[in-house]
């Protein structure tokens, strides 16, 4: 669905990024439309929450791992946007309680 997020931006004052991090096949894809996505004029300077999902499952890969491999350190250096990175496993509900409260600190705002 990548090819169609644009014409979602102009209305958008937030951005939540799911990865698939059981899924080392789409690592570098998924970097690549977060690039394109921080890119995008329309979303100069809204807040993003990166949520790494699946992190029950046995072959998930770890925080550390997947934020070496996107190289996030330098993404969120350069990026005009503030980024939070969470870990979730929607299948469980753990760490979901910290997306909520992502939510509610951006609304407020
Ligand atoms: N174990 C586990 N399964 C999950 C989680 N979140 C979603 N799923 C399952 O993942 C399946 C959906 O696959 P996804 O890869 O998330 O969906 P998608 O990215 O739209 O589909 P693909 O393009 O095929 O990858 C469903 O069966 C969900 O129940 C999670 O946190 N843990
Ligand atoms: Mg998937």
């Amino acid at each position: 669905m990548g090819p169609i997020w644009p014409s979602y931006f102009k209305d958008c004052c937030s951005v939540i990024f799911m990865v698939d991090s059981a899924n080392t096949a789409q690592v570098s894809s998924s970097c690549i439309q977060l690039l394109s996505l921080l890119s995008a004029d329309p979303l100069h300077s809204v807040s993003v929450l990166i949520l790494f999902n699946k992190r029950d499952m046995p072959c998930t890969m770890s925080l550390i791992e997947m934020k070496s491999l996107f190289r996030l350190d330098d993404i969120i250096a350069s990026a005009t946007q503030p980024i939070r990175t969470l870990e979730l496993s929607a299948r469980s509900g753990e760490g979901l309680q910290e997306v909520l409260n992502w939510l509610e600190s951006i609304i407020v705002k």
